[in-house]
């Protein structure tokens, strides 16, 4: 793909300096989100893109539950990159990082070192949907690292990713277990593909995947004591009140975490405590809920080798290194270009 994103606004003058553009070409992102809401909330059963969650709100409080007792997916993978950051890194050689769905980019330090120490990396590429930690993370690196060439590209990785221009030896990164926000079977398959093309020639692309395990285990993950995790359930709701003028009442809705045995997911919903009327004025939705109706807001699928290998036929990319943290809780998995 030629084309660049359009430029944003400039956000900083001086030297050291990054930028950050926009790869939707759709003018009024809050139209593209009320058609969105309006066709999911009027879906049977209703559900909410977990894309939602992550104002600033709901990224702080993804933060937090990355530091739960509970919430072991952000420690096991932190352990693996600590074990294999350098040697995977020294491997693969990459010129540029692209990541995407990269959140804080707390994990991100430890690869970009990698990339400099080995002595090959000279630009970083971040996208996300929430613009401000794209901001947070370049300022620091921009700090650090002056002369890496720093972009971050605000946009939904599930459609915008064709705008995101070619590159050689590029190293795409997708970490934390978030390909598991995404349908196994129709969302994953098309992503995958999405960042193949992405790759060009001596690319790679390192997956963050959480296991299958104790649905004991996986439940209180995401369902914690201190109750994070259903502040961060709600949050979709106050997204969809300030962005699109709706009046939903989130303490009003149960956090509802299970996870679904057939399915290997964990679906997390919201449930209304009792009857109410929701008007969404932006979206053109004026809903009736009864007591007891749910939201569907996220699912996250757990996998194995095996069903995760089922998914790459026909995406142009094979597994070359599988790696797991020392209790088998979660892999990296390092996937190359099939021949
Ligand atoms: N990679 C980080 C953050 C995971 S949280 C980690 O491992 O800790 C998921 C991140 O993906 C958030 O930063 C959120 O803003 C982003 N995100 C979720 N859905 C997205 C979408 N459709 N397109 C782009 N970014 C998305
Ligand atoms: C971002 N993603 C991998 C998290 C997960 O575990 O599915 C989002 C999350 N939902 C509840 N807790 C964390």
């Amino acid at each position: 793909m030629e084309a660049m994103p359009r430029e944003a606004p400039a956000t900083r003058a001086a030297a050291p300096s990054y930028r950050i553009v926009a790869a939707a070409r759709d003018d009024d992102p809050i139209e593209g989100m009320a058609r969105e809401v309006a066709h999911s909330l009027r879906d049977r059963p209703p559900w909410l893109a977990s894309k939602w969650f992550y104002d600033d709100r709901g990224s702080q409080l993804f933060e937090r539950i990355t530091l739960l007792p509970e919430y072991y997916l952000t420690r096991a993978e932190a352990e693996i990159l600590e074990d294999h950051a350098e040697a995977l890194l020294a491997r693969v050689r990459p010129r540029e990082i692209l990541e995407i769905g990269s959140g804080s980019g707390r994990k991100t330090r430890r690869l970009v070192d990698a990339g400099l120490a080995a002595g090959s990396l000279e630009a970083v590429t971040l996208f996300d949907v929430h613009r401000p930690s794209l901001e947070g993370w370049l300022q620091g690196a921009a700090a650090h690292h002056p002369r890496l060439e720093l972009t971050g590209i605000v946009g939904d990785f599930e459609r915008d990713l064709g705008s995101v221009p070619a590159c050689e030896r590029r190293m795409v990164l997708f970490l934390g277990g978030t390909i598991g926000n995404l349908h196994p079977d129709r969302e994953v398959p098309r992503l995958l593909k999405g960042v193949a093309g992405l790759l060009g020639p001596g690319g790679s692309f390192l997956l963050g995947v959480d296991l299958e395990k104790d649905p004991d285990v996986l439940e209180a993950a995401y369902d914690d004591r201190s109750g994070v995790t259903a502040d961060f359930n709600r949050n979709a709701l106050r997204v969809v009140n300030r962005r699109l003028g709706g009046d939903f009442a989130p303490e009003a809705w149960a956090h509802v975490a299970f996870y679904d045995r057939d399915r290997r997911w964990i679906e997390m919903r919201l449930r209304a405590e009792e009857d109410c009327r929701v008007r969404v004025d932006r979206a053109g939705l004026d809903l009736a809920f009864r007591e007891g109706d749910e939201i569907r807001t996220e699912i996250s699928c757990k996998y194995t080798r095996a069903s995760l290998e089922a998914r790459l036929p026909g995406t142009g990319l094979a597994v070359s290194e599988w790696l797991t943290d020392a209790r088998g809780r979660f892999a990296l998995v390092l996937l190359e270009p099939s021949p």
